[in-house]
């Protein structure tokens, strides 16, 4: 009898089996032992990301897993993240045209290049030198490298401590400076704001926007001093609806967008078709046509907000852009 029931387990096991292997993973991959077959190699030893260049990685490995490829500046600490999950790391899988996972962004640097995989120790190492920086593709407001733009037009209200500079002191973001913003005004929501008519920042139209609004991100940095909650940094933009050079608030519309930083640097992309109306803070019904249009895009202002009675806040941004097709991607 127990011959029997033994047999039978065996049947129905090599039967399951057959059935599994076609659309299932390979019993060698599941069950096999890790190897590296090949050795991390980087396909250059400098990449000029500024002329266009890029850089991927190679190594292949004796079983399916997953892989992380993590890049660290020496200088920066910016970090780059890759993963995937594959037999072999190859340019399909594994290519660096110099973005950034986790700010600040890369700087001409020496970068230390680490590949490791779940569940195993081995971890292999190489390096690459950064030669040339990354050029966004995008329409920069402003990235604060080189102070800030004169097309701005700033407005700090009456307070205390207040902060509306320039500031280089890490942690930082995009390159090497950043807008930093800070204040108490207990009388008033609004500590300070800046406005970039489209006029002052290229003469053109909408910014030199298309009018697909879901082809347009508006795009920032922003983060928020630790310990405080109480920042609110509101984007508007207002919209000549009517084509007559000027924005009626009666009548025309102004979408907006409200951030709330974390206390660490996050991008924040947000499609033109999705932003909304507000009022006081809440959704409300667009004043104007209703239609999203970014080529009649007037005006843009950065308000930073905090309710009086709550003291002290502080804000930082940078790269205030607008993409086309996807997210900017620094
Ligand atoms: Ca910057
Ligand atoms: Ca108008
Ligand atoms: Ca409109």
């Amino acid at each position: 009898m127990r011959y029997l029931v033994f047999g039978l387990t065996l049947l129905v096991f090599g039967g399951c089996q057959r059935d599994l292997e076609p659309a299932g993973p390979l019993l060698s991959d599941l069950y096999g032992n890790f190897r590296v077959l090949e050795p991390l190699t980087v396909s250059a030893t400098q990449v000029n990301f500024e002329t266009g260049e890029q850089v991927h990685f190679s190594a292949r490995m004796s079983i399916l897993i997953d892989w992380q490829i993590e890049i660290t500046g020496r200088t920066s600490g910016a970090v780059k993240r890759i993963t995937g999950k594959s037999r072999s790391i190859e340019l399909t899988n594994s290519r660096w045209l110099g973005e950034t996972t986790q700010f600040p962004t890369f700087g001409l640097e020496s970068c230390d290049v680490m590949l490791t995989f779940k569940d195993q120790t081995d971890t292999l190492r190489s390096t690459i030198e950064v030669t040339g920086k990354r050029v966004l593709d995008a329409i920069v407001l402003d990235n604060f490298e080189t102070g800030i733009s004169g097309t701005w037009v700033p407005f700090v209200q009456t307070g205390a401590e207040m902060k509306f500079r320039i500031d280089s002191t890490p942690p930082l973001a995009e390159g090497k400076q950043y807008y930093k913003m800070g204040g108490t005004v207990n009388w008033d929501w609004l500590k300070g704001m800046l406005t970039l008519n489209a006029a002052a920042y290229n003469s053109t139209a909408g910014f030199g926007l298309p009018n697909n609004a879901a082809s347009v991100y508006f795009n920032g940095i922003y983060r928020q001093r630790a310990n405080l909650n109480n920042g609110i940094i509101l984007l508007q933009f207002r919209e000549d609806d009517n084509g007559d050079g000027t924005f009626n608030q009666a009548n025309e519309d102004m979408w907006a967008i409200e951030i709330r930083p974390g206390a660490i640097w996050e991008l924040k992309s947000t499609r033109y078709v999705d932003l909304v109306a507000l009022e006081n803070g809440a959704p409300s019904a667009p004043k104007g046509n209703g239609v999203h249009e970014p080529h009649k895009l007037l005006r843009v202002d950065m308000l930073f907000l905090g309710n009086p009675t709550s003291g002290y806040t502080e804000c930082d941004m940078d790269l205030l852009a607008f993409s086309i097709n996807q997210p900017v991607q620094p």
